[in-house]
């Protein structure tokens, strides 16, 4: 059952999401914890906006903290490239090596401790993909509670595409993992997709609701679902909810702001003395759930490993595009998701495209003939060539 708040709390709630000045919201998000009944229906809402109500004031701190100093650097980059990966670890791990031994970036490689403290981004090469490698300060314990420079490295990683966790095989891998993992869980990013899973993205005023399931509703109807996102307010979102979902998990993602990175462990110093046994135990450890990639920045092995273990990750697909009556298609493809279908590819084209689409032809090697006429619901796949033919 959901967990049936009073109306005045549902009214708060709303004032608070409509608040645009985090001491207003903090204030506001404060008196909405008032308002609602503690009982066992309400601990997990009363976590999240606790946690809502810790990140505000340390928002406001930071902010007093700028008006008297200087400037604190961006806590993110601008992506560049098919996706931007957040390169994260504990201190000493080897990151920077790595962004050294496989991107373009020019960055300090050090002995001593915690050497790295902005963010360095590098551009990674496979075959015609561009990762944008994005070496973060080092994690530490304390991090998702604002330590060190925690909180511009869990903001990095919560703006990536993806991850890559690194840890050292020189020492215990599985404490490495699981202190990295805490981290970022405190920071509300997972790396293991749930099986249930709402997304609410709230839109601007008009844009309406928006309402998909791919999943199934366990124990709600469709209507319950908008009736309940009604009942607090959200009026206009787009709502994603995948795999079996009960009605109580869709009203805790009202309030929580869980996100999912897919991740790459990167298991660093191979050559190092026992480092092939702690590998064993962390594929024992952590292998069912993550894609781990052995390697050296020392002598290089296991490096040629990487790229093709983040494409296949990062679920993305090249698609490359050839203009009708020209013989040969673009060099530089495409990058869509996996699953993305023609009409995705003609809306990143030009928004324009997508509205004039008529129809088009793909080349693609699972085809019986190529190329076939296709419609904008065709579903395509990684090397598909697509002509676009508009009305
Ligand atoms: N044995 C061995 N040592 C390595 C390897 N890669 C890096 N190191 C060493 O590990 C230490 C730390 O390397 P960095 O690349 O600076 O590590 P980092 O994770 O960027 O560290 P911070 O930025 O300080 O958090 C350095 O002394 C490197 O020489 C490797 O493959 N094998
Ligand atoms: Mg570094």
């Amino acid at each position: 059952m959901p967990t049936n708040l009073p109306p005045e709390a549902k009214d708060k709630w709303e004032e608070a999401e409509a608040a645009k000045n985090p001491r207003e919201k903090l204030r506001l998000l404060e008196e909405f914890l008032s308002l609602v009944p503690q009982h066992h229906g309400t601990s997990r809402l009363c976590v999240q906006v606790k946690k809502q109500i810790t990140n505000l004031r340390k928002e406001i701190e930071e902010k007093k903290r700028k008006k008297t100093g200087k400037t604190a650097p961006k806590s993110f980059l601008e992506k560049e490239g098919a996706a931007q990966i957040a390169l994260i670890g504990l201190t000493k791990v080897g990151k920077s090596s790595l962004l050294t031994a496989v991107t373009n970036a020019k960055v300090e490689v050090s002995p001593n401790p915690y050497a790295t403290r902005e963010l360095v981004p590098g551009i990674m090469n496979y075959n015609d993909i561009q990762f944008q490698i994005v070496e973060a300060p080092a994690l530490m314990e304390g991090a998702s509670a604002g330590k060190a420079w925690g909180p511009k490295t869990l903001a990095t990683a919560r703006n990536a595409d993806g991850l890559i966790i690194m840890v050292d095989l020189s020492q215990d891998p599985i404490e490495q993992l699981s202190t990295t993992l805490a981290e970022m869980e405190s920071a509300q990013i997972v790396v293991v997709k749930p099986k249930a899973r709402v997304e609410v993205d709230r839109r601007s005023t008009g844009v309406g609701m928006h309402i998909t399931v791919f999943g199934k509703l366990a124990d709600c109807t469709f209507k319950e679902v908008e009736e309940l996102l009604k009942g607090y307010h959200v009026t206009d979102a787009v709502v994603k909810i995948y795999g079996e979902t009960t009605l109580k998990e869709v009203e805790n993602a009202i309030f929580e702001s869980t996100v999912y990175k897919p991740a790459v462990i990167v298991a660093n110093k191979i050559d190092a003395r026992g480092a092939r046994n702690r590998l064993k135990l962390l594929e024992t450890y952590a292998g069912k759930k993550l894609p781990i990639v052995a390697i050296s920045c020392y002598t290089g092995s296991g490096l040629e490993n990487l790229g093709e273990v983040l494409f296949k990750t990062m679920s993305i697909i090249r698609i490359y595009t050839k203009e009708p009556n020209e013989k040969d298609y673009s060099e530089k493809p495409f990058i869509l998701k996996r699953g993305a279908t023609v009409y995705d590819l003609a809306k990143n084209i030009h928004s324009d495209l997508s509205e004039k689409f008529s129809f088009a032809r793909v080349w693609a090697k699972r085809l019986p003939y190529s190329p076939q006429k296709a419609g904008s619901s065709f579903v395509l796949e990684d090397g598909d060539i697509v002509e676009i033919h508009a009305k």
